[in-house]
């Protein structure tokens, strides 16, 4: 019997994906194939599945893949509880809940906002910001004056789960957890850390994509991370494909990342090829940091080929288009267990 690693690493080389035992997945293990016609949508992490149920919807009935990325993330920032997107998010370390959020089409056209307090939908207040204003990014308090302008209820959004948490976090105050032998609960990692990217094809073949998170949790007041940064946990172009990241996001922003695995794809690598340089590249820049942190890239070209790979085992993405709607896959990593 291979050993995870093997078998991963036969995956990675392969370019293909394999179905996760134990998570709802009905038909995985394809990669996906390069000419894909009709619409497709994937995103991040397990609950990646079903936001794309909510954007597929959407896809499905004909929309635009932009309406699709927005009900999708609308789906992880409210159809669910959990700790790292939306209502339910962990707050800074001050105890704060501020939430990020992007959006961009395959013309690039994009908004965002960032350290958006108390507003519940920062993915439909950043697709006013594309929309309404003359700007790309609205931040903190401007952004909920914004937000309440267009019409978005004011409203307390911290659990007292959320509150508990924080509590019990504030007896070590340490930002960085201890690593776990099975490498779950690196920063960035899925035990530790989800945002939802979500990217989609229409039946037209125009892309778009979202990205929304309540970033790293306890982070310093003002901490801003990759996702409502465009080129960093999001990019889309029409002519190629787009990418989205999860992660610890100040390696996102460090290296451009989701607008290098696009012009990546640009100069011909495939989605998979283009988010494993992105990977290479992370560690070229801090191999030590690198050992004890997550990056995660998921892409898809023009012609609906998706790709996902990350620094460390434990990366997974949904795909769901007209053959398979619940399909979890498992991305290649770099670091492929102990002793990395
Ligand atoms: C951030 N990239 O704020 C986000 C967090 C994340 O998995 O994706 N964690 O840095």
């Amino acid at each position: 019997m291979n050993t995870r690693r093997e078998f991963l690493q036969q995956m990675a080389l392969a370019g293909g994906a394999l179905a996760l035992p134990g998570i709802a997945a009905s038909s995985v293990a394809k990669p996906a194939a390069p000419a894909v016609t009709g619409a497709r949508v994937v995103s991040t992490w397990d609950f990646g599945v079903p936001a794309n149920q909510a954007a597929w919807d959407v896809l499905h009935a004909g929309g635009t893949a932009l309406d699709a990325v927005e009900q999708g993330a609308r789906w992880a920032e409210t159809g669910l509880c959990n700790s790292t997107v939306g209502h339910c998010g962990y707050p800074d370390r001050d105890g704060v809940l501020t939430l990020d959020a992007s959006i961009m089409d395959g013309d690039g056209r994009c908004g965002a906002v960032a350290a958006l307090e108390d507003i519940d939908h920062p993915i439909s207040v950043a697709r006013r910001v594309m929309e309404q204003t003359p700007h790309v990014l609205l931040v903190g308090p401007g952004a909920q004056q914004f937000a309440v302008e267009q019409g978005f209820q004011k409203q307390a959004l911290l659990t007292p789960e959320a509150v508990q948490a924080w509590e019990e976090w504030k007896k070590t105050s340490r930002y960085q957890p201890q690593i776990n032998a099975e490498r779950r609960l690196i920063p960035g990692n899925s035990q530790n850390h989800d945002t939802l990217g979500m990217l989609a094809i229409d039946q037209r073949g125009n892309l778009a994509g979202a990205c929304t998170t309540s970033g790293m949790a306890w982070k310093l007041r003002g901490r801003v991370g990759d996702s409502p940064i465009v080129g960093a946990g999001l990019y889309v172009d029409n002519e190629v494909g787009a990418a989205t990241a999860s992660g610890v996001g100040e390696e996102m922003i460090r290296n451009a990342a989701s607008f290098l695995v696009v012009e990546l794809m640009r100069q011909g690598r495939s989605p998979m090829d283009a988010c494993r340089e992105a990977i290479d590249r992370v560690v070229r820049k801090r191999p030590e940091a690198s050992k004890s942190l997550q990056v995660c890239f998921l892409a898809i070209n023009r012609h609906g080929e998706v790709g996902a790979f990350a620094l460390h085992p434990g990366f997974v993405y949904a795909v769901c288009d007209a053959q398979r709607q619940d399909a979890l896959l498992d991305s290649g990593a770099v670091y492929l267990g102990e002793g990395a």
